[in-house]
């Protein structure tokens, strides 16, 4: 009698992935043992999406990997420890077992998940804007709260300056100096007519930037312009709407050949900040810094109050109006505590 064969683990799971296949069942996790693993070696996280990452290895190959479950959180820029599968499985070559501790972390909040992560270990932060969509001063401030939190003073990029026609352009620069004079440097740029792009290489070189911004700001076409190589993809602003197509849908990181990364990162439409108490918020408009504390009251919401310090600084010219009054904008909406569209992963 032919004794029947065992089939090996290895075997049993292919069997089962083709029948998958067949099937066309979406069954794209694998569950390695631990003899169809390499050693554990470091990586870096290109990008997330899911329950997969893309982690690059010390030789530069990219690997897609599922997450051990006991990984709370993995973003871009995460530094981790991954095993190689001995064979590629449903597109996945490895597994993510831990994530070294992050030197700094971006967060922004999100409907459904909270607060979230969007990229980890920036030296970095560049906040995009343009003209199409308009300029945003508010969104700008917002994203100067989160750098803020997290002690890194990021720059303002006008990007697009190709389309701006005289009186706009007066008209920016009036807004831009409000932040050059609180100590943000500015920078101007255009993919379009290549203005500035060098003096953007050379800013980001050796660092570990982000791009952030609005969707169809221009972003990824930046990324583009600083490395011709890549060929991403990008979409038009919306004639209608005037606003992104959210073209970027998970934040990736590239490198630059002279040494430093970027991070691409999706655009969003609104930024929410109602994680924050008014203290908080008011710590990410830095030139505050020397009149809180200092008004009549001790609860003083900083509004119509009597005796308020912010109020007698901005009539005195010491802080600009523009920027209490985004601040007073800004803790109104903090109670609001929705968003009329959802952010992108
Ligand atoms: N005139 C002009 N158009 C530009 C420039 N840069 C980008 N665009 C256009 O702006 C649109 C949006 O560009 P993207 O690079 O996709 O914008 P993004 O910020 O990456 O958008 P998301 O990925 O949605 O966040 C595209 O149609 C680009 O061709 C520029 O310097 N000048
Ligand atoms: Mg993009
Ligand atoms: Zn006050």
């Amino acid at each position: 009698m032919a004794k029947k064969r065992k089939l090996t683990k290895g075997q049993t799971r292919r069997i089962q992935a083709n029948q998958d296949k067949k099937l066309n069942r979406k069954n794209d996790t694998v569950n390695w043992q631990d003899e169809e693993l390499g050693e554990p070696q470091t990586g870096v996280v290109i990008s997330r999406f899911g329950q997969h990452a893309d982690i690059e290895s010390q030789s530069g190959d990219i690997h897609r990997c599922n997450l051990r479950r006991s990984i709370k959180s993995l973003v871009c820029g995460d530094k981790v420890l991954w095993r190689q599968g001995k064979e590629t499985e449903h597109s996945i070559s490895g597994v993510i077992e831990a994530v070294h501790e992050r030197a700094s972390e971006l967060s922004r909040p999100d409907v459904y998940d909270g607060v979230k992560p969007i990229a980890a270990n920036i030296s970095q932060i560049v906040i995009v804007s343009s003209v199409l969509p308009a300029f945003n001063a508010d969104i700008i401030d917002r994203y100067i709260i989160a750098c803020e939190q997290i002690s890194i003073k990021p720059t303002i990029l006008l990007n697009k300056i190709d389309l701006l026609d005289g009186a706009q352009e007066q008209e920016i620069a009036k807004q831009l100096d409000i932040y050059r004079d609180i100590g943000y440097q500015i920078l101007f740029a255009s993919s379009e007519s290549e203005h500035g792009i060098e003096d953007l290489r050379t800013q980001l070189k050796d660092h570990i930037s982000i791009f952030v911004g609005q969707s169809g700001v221009g972003k990824s076409t930046l990324v583009n312009s600083l490395m011709p190589e890549l060929g991403l993809l990008t979409k038009s602003v919306s004639e209608n709407s005037g606003l992104g197509q959210h073209t970027t849908t998970v934040a990736r990181l590239y490198h630059f050949k002279e040494g430093g990364d970027l991070i691409d990162s999706p655009g969003i439409r609104e930024f929410g900040l109602w994680h924050l108490s008014p203290e908080q918020v008011a710590e990410g408009f830095i030139e505050f810094s020397d009149f809180l504390g200092t008004c009549k009251f001790r609860d003083c919401k900083h509004k119509k109050d009597p005796g308020c310090a912010l109020i007698a600084a901005s009539e005195q010219g010491k802080i600009h109006p523009e920027r209490l009054a985004s601040f007073q904008r800004i803790v109104d909406s903090l109670d609001t505590n929705t968003l009329t569209s959802r952010f992108r992963d």
